[in-house]
C-alpha cells in the first residue's frame, strides 16, 4: 500500500537533481561568511524578495524569531493575528526567549488582520504602558486555510504601521504560493513588509531551511541573532545548494500543488457530509465531516494509508506538495468517500 501522506509540504523528500546538486555543492565556513554557495543563495533570496540582503536560517520557526529579536527591544510589544503561526505553533520563543509581549488581534477568514483593533492596540507613549515595536503579518495564512492576502490588505497593514512608524514582519513560509496565486512577482508583495521570511523547506522540497530577507543594516543584526540562537552553520552550502537549485528549478512546479489542491477539494466536497473549510485558495485544504471525530477520521485514513492532520478545532488538513500526483488525489478522495459513507 502506498501511503498518501497529505499531512504538511513539509514532509517533501528532495529530488534526484536537488540530492546532486547538493553533493557537488562548493562549501565553506559560513561563520566566516566563506561558503560560497550560502552566500549565493543569501543573493537569490534577496533579489526574489526584492530586498537589500538576506540570512539563510535553520528553519521558518528560527527565521521569525530572528525577525522579532532585530526588529524589537527586550519588553516590547509584537501585534500579530490571533491565527498565526507565530502564535499557535512557535513554542512561545518570542516571549520565552526575546522577553516580547504578543498583542494578538482577530484574523478574519481569510487571513487578514483587523486593523481597526490593530490601531487600538497599539500603544501611545505613556509612562505605563509598554513600546509597541513591531506588526506581523503571514501570507498564505496557514491556519486560516491557505488564503491569500491581496496586495491591498497588505498595503493597509503597511499604511497603518507607517502612521505610528512601525516595521512590519511578514510570515512568508508560502509566500511564493501567495505570489503564484495572485500571479504577480513575491517581490510586488514583500514590498509591502520590512522583513520577509519563506520556506525553502516545504513546497521547494528542501531537506532543511528558510530565508530572511530585508535591509542590509536589518540582515547585519540578524545574523548575530542567529547565532544566538545556535543558527551560525559552518559548512552550510551542503544544505543551502538545495535552495539555490529549488529556486532555479522548483517554484513553477507549486501551480501542479495548487491544482491537486483544487482537485482534491472538489472531490472531497462531493463526499455526503463534507463541507471545505473555507475553498482552497494555495495547496493548504481544510475540511470537516459531519458525525466524525475528527481525530478518529484521521486514525482510520491513517489506517487506510490517507495521513493527514486533525486540528483540534474539528477540522482536517491536507497539503498538496511534490509528492503527491494526481492519482494519489484521486484514491485519497475515494478512501474518504469509502470511509464516510461506512459511517463513523
Ligand atoms: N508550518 C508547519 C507546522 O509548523 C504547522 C506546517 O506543517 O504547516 N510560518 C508558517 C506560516 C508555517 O506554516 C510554518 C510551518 C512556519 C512558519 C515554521 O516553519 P518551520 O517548520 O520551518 O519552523
Amino acid at each position: 500500500m502506498k501511503t498518501i501522506d497529505l499531512r504538511s509540504d513539509t514532509v517533501t523528500l528532495p529530488p534526484p537533481e536537488m540530492r546532486k546538486a547538493i553533493a557537488e555543492a562548493k562549501l565553506g565556513d559560513d561563520v566566516f561568511r566563506d561558503d560560497p554557495t550560502v552566500n549565493r543563495l543569501e543573493e537569490m533570496a534577496a533579489e526574489v524578495m526584492g530586498k537589500e540582503a538576506a540570512l539563510f536560517t535553520t528553519s521558518g520557526t528560527q527565521s521569525n524569531l530572528t525577525a522579532m529579536l532585530s526588529h524589537c527591544q527586550r519588553g516590547s510589544e509584537v501585534i500579530l493575528g490571533d491565527e498565526s503561526h507565530i502564535v499557535h505553533y512557535e513554542v512561545g520563543g518570542a516571549f520565552a526567549l526575546g522577553g516580547l509581549g504578543l498583542r494578538t488581534v482577530p484574523n478574519d477568514e481569510q487571513g487578514r488582520l483587523d486593523l481597526a483593533q490593530a490601531r487600538h492596540t497599539i500603544r501611545s507613549r505613556d509612562v505605563h504602558f509598554p513600546v509597541t515595536s513591531l506588526i506581523c503579518v503571514e501570507n498564505t495564512h496557514n491556519r486560516c486555510g491557505g488564503t491569500v492576502l491581496s496586495e491591498d490588505d497588505l498595503a493597509a497593514v503597511r499604511a497603518l504601521a507607517d502612521e505610528h512608524d512601525l516595521p512590519v514582519h511578514l510570515d512568508g513560509a508560502r509566500l511564493l504560493n501567495a505570489a503564484l496565486a495572485l500571479g504577480v512577482p513575491a517581490s510586488q508583495l514583500a514590498q509591502y513588509a520590512d522583513s520577509v521570511a519563506f520556506s525553502l523547506c516545504k513546497g521547494l522540497a528542501c531537506p532543511v531551511g528558510s530565508v530572511l530577507c530585508g535591509g542590509g543594516e536589518f540582515i547585519r543584526r540578524a545574523r548575530q541573532f542567529r547565532k544566538m540562537l545556535g543558527g551560525g552553520m559552518r559548512q552550510a552550502g551542503i544544505i543551502a545548494a538545495a535552495g539555490v537549485y529549488a529556486l532555479e528549478s522548483m517554484v513553477d512546479r507549486l501551480a501542479d500543488d495548487h491544482e491537486n489542491a483544487r482537485v482534491l477539494s472538489d472531490g472531497l466536497s462531493s463526499v455526503p457530509g463534507v463541507a471545505l473549510a473555507p475553498a482552497p485558495q494555495s495547496n493548504i485544504v481544510f475540511f470537516t465531516v459531519e458525525g466524525w471525530d475528527q481525530g478518529e477520521l484521521e486514525r482510520r485514513l491513517g489506517a487506510q494509508g490517507v495521513l493527514c492532520l486533525s486540528e483540534g478545532d474539528g477540522r482536517i488538513r491536507m497539503v498538496t506538495h511534490c509528492g503527491i500526483d494526481d492519482g494519489d488525489v484521486e484514491q485519497a478522495v475515494a478512501i474518504v468517500r469509502s470511509l464516510v459513507a461506512a459511517g463513523a
